[in-house]
């Protein structure tokens, strides 16, 4: 192995990087064949954001929350799942972490999401829906993710709250919380990173920044220069870096991190990431993009421009990176496979109470039941 510069991430960050970007890379290009042969109806593509995804997730310890919307399959994979146990043949002892061992069995967790994202009987919503819009959350196992709501922006005050309840506990854990550049117009998001300004919140938000919001260009969103040039009017730390780079991410998430632990409150971390596929996979925005431009953003790809780092300071040599390329697409198609043999809900199954317990919950309960029963 050469010489690895100074504040090179760990080799076992970075194994665990390469693990978990080539597995979210090939769970997208298994959904996306779905999407064009018309077997799926939608799916939303995180190709492009995988350094960033995973490189703030990797960050994170048991019982710090994460709040994703729809590019963040990457981040969703890296928290959940303990990667010695699903690949071990990758994985050195060391690579295993305390956290890892708290973790629940990760293919029986890779099968609940492979089974929600196909409304599969065993999916975290038992096949109510198709999508990321759930959320898990486990104190045991130190997993805390909060889905996403639909309406752009309403996410960033959710993610606030957690802090707050954060430091209402008086616990050291932070709140990663990401959300598309089309959000940042909304007044959630205002009024969220004004609040974790004056509460010096442990929050990192992070704004993809993919430069469309579906179809709509960044100049027509908003005129100033970067979006991190907000934060100093909130009273927060911002940055704006590659977040193709897993290098720049993975030192943009410790300082800000280092920020949230120590009581010195939140940052906006704004990743320039490049606009690879459309909004979603089929409905026409990415084809409005000229094809100049979709062209270049195509060079873009930020898991060969991992990869050849990787081999550059020695971390990984071609056959590591074919066994990690070859071992992530074979989870990924027994993942799918079993997903797409479990049944789909009968009617009465997919149904769940959206109420927390209580006479508002048994109310609407005895309603269903009446409806059910016609
Ligand atoms: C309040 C609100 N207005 C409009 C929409 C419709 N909408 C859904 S996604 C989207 C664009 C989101 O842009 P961005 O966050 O940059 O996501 P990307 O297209 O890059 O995936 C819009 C306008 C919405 N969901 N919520
Ligand atoms: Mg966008």
């Amino acid at each position: 192995m050469a010489e690895q510069t100074a504040g090179t991430p760990s080799p076992t960050t970075l194994r665990r990087a390469h693990f978990f970007m080539r597995l979210s890379r090939a769970w997208d290009s298994r959904f996306e064949s779905m999407a064009r042969a018309g077997n799926i109806g939608r799916w939303y593509s995180a190709v492009g954001n995988e350094a960033t995804t995973v490189g703030a997730a990797l960050s994170l310890l048991p019982n710090d929350a994460l709040s994703t919307v729809h590019r963040d399959l990457g981040a969703i994979l890296t928290h959940y799942l303990d990667p010695t146990r699903l690949a071990p043949a990758l994985f050195e002892p060391q690579d295993r972490t305390a956290w890892d061992a708290l973790r629940p069995d990760p293919g029986a967790l890779l099968h609940r999401l492979a089974s929600q994202v196909l409304g599969r009987r065993d999916g975290f919503t038992r096949g109510v829906d198709r999508s990321f819009h759930y959320g898990l959350i486990d104190r045991a196992t130190g997993l805390r993710h909060v889905g996403m709501i639909s309406h752009l922006g309403a996410m960033i005050p959710v993610a606030a709250g957690l802090a707050l309840a954060n430091l209402q506990d008086g616990n050291q854990n932070v709140v990663v919380g990401f959300i598309g550049e089309g959000a940042t117009s909304q007044g959630d998001f205002h009024e969220a990173l004004n609040m974790a300004g004056v509460m010096k919140l442990p929050l990192i938000l992070v704004v993809e920044n993919n430069r469309y919001a579906f179809s709509t260009p960044l100049h027509e969103q908003f005129a100033c220069e970067k979006l991190s040039d907000r934060a100093p009017g909130y009273g927060i730390a911002g940055e704006t870096f590659d977040g193709t780079d897993f290098e720049a991410v993975h030192g943009a998430f410790e300082r800000a991190l280092a920020r949230a632990r120590t009581g010195e409150g939140a940052t906006l971390l704004e990743a320039m990431l490049p606009r690879m596929r459309g909004h979603a996979e089929g409905d026409g925005s990415y084809e409005l993009i000229a094809a100049d431009e979709r062209a270049r953003w195509l060079t873009h790809d930020p898991l060969p421009r991992f990869e050849a780092w990787l081999t550059r300071i020695g971390a990984a040599d071609a056959a590591r990176i074919a066994a990690v390329q070859e071992t992530a697409t074979a989870i990924i198609e027994a993942a799918v496979a079993r997903g797409l043999a479990t049944p789909e809900p009968e009617l009465h199954e997919a149904w769940r109470n959206p109420f927390a317990p209580g006479p508002v919950a048994d109310a609407f309960a005895r309603q269903h039941a009446e409806v059910t029963r016609g």
